[in-house]
């Protein structure tokens, strides 16, 4: 039997590329050097792409392969993906919710903790001798008991709340609508994200990227929150303005911010890298060995699935 044809448009780790040939024809999108040309020799036979969530897939690859029946993500997010053009003719478009969660939530609720708590520094000032030079290390903010704000209770928001119930921090939300299975945890809907800023003292970003929550966390939202509030953004850099970030946290108009996504990866702007009320992380949510096999996984299910003429087993379309 002749194995489907797949543009695989970026590397994935080794364990993910055996199987990945075993099962399709491989066109490696990413290794080509004239991409073009690429596109216009191969693209013709495409019936399926393999891409990942920071790659997502443009108009231009989607209408260079006329024959594409479905686009598999590694990822939660497919922003990135032209979803209009899938709509437009059809096309079938999947994602890896649910396996990365749990880990994207313990990063969000590390990064609260090492930015109130100044891990980073504190590690530096116990390697570098300042412990010995300087004696104790300057003191830092309590984490618990402080008021937590989750602007887009998804599942991986809904996955931070409950941890942060560990830490005795009264939960408030913002989405879209009240959800039962909050208010029985007890979490309290806020509907707006200014409001909810206003509410909290640390505000997490976990919404879908979309044009309608680009920019949400603008100069309204961050002063809000306020000189004593700190930001932690897990989602999507796009979701918050960062040059009205930048400003407040120069100015101390903002207390603090943890970040694992920026407006553009991965050379993000430098001035963050000036800032020492800022902690950076290079968008490792979903970084762990289990996850991401598990999400290789997922991505191969996907479009096995598709042709072998079974259901999808995460459609997005
Ligand atoms: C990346 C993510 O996709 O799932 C998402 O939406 O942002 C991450 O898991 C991952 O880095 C693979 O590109």
């Amino acid at each position: 039997m002749t194995k489907p044809e797949i543009l695989q448009l970026g590397s994935y780790p080794a364990w993910d590329e055996e199987p990945l040939n075993d099962a399709f024809t491989v066109h490696r999108y990413f290794e080509a050097a004239d991409k073009a040309a690429f596109l216009a020799r191969v693209g013709g036979n495409v019936r399926g792409i393999a891409t990942r969530g920071d790659l997502g897939a443009s108009r231009a690859i989607i209408e260079a392969c006329p024959k594409l029946e479905i686009i598999s993500v590694y990822g939660v997010g497919y922003d990135a993906v032209d979803v209009e053009a899938c709509r437009a003719r059809g096309i079938h478009l999947t994602n890896t919710p649910d396996v990365l969660t749990k880990d994207v939530a313990d990063l969000a609720v590390a990064m609260m903790l090492a930015q109130a708590r100044g891990i980073p520094a504190a590690e530096r000032w116990a390697r570098d001798g300042s412990w010995t030079a300087k004696g104790g290390f300057p003191l830092t903010r309590r984490a618990w008991g402080r008021r937590a704000g989750i602007l887009g209770l998804g599942r991986i928001g809904f996955e931070i709340a409950r941890r942060l119930k560990g830490f005795d921090m009264p939960i408030s939300y913002s989405s879209r609508a009240p959800k039962a299975e909050a208010e029985a945890e007890g979490f309290v809907y806020v509907a707006d994200p200014v409001e909810l800023a206003r509410q909290t003292d640390v505000l997490f970003v976990a919404l879908a990227a979309t044009a309608e929550t680009r920019h949400i966390v603008g100069r309204e939202v961050i002063a809000a929150l306020g000189p004593e509030g700190m930001l932690v953004n897990i989602s999507r850099g796009s979701n918050v303005d960062e040059e009205a970030l930048i400003e407040a946290l120069t100015t101390g108009k903002l207390g603090s911010a943890a970040l694992d996504v920026f407006e553009s990866e991965p050379v993000f702007d430098p001035r963050l890298l000036t800032l020492s009320n800022v902690l950076l992380q290079p968008h490792h949510g979903s970084g762990t060995v289990e996850t991401r096999k598990a999400m290789g996984q997922l991505m191969r299910d996907n479009l096995t699935a598709h042709f072998s003429g079974a259901p999808l087993l995460t459609p997005v379309l």
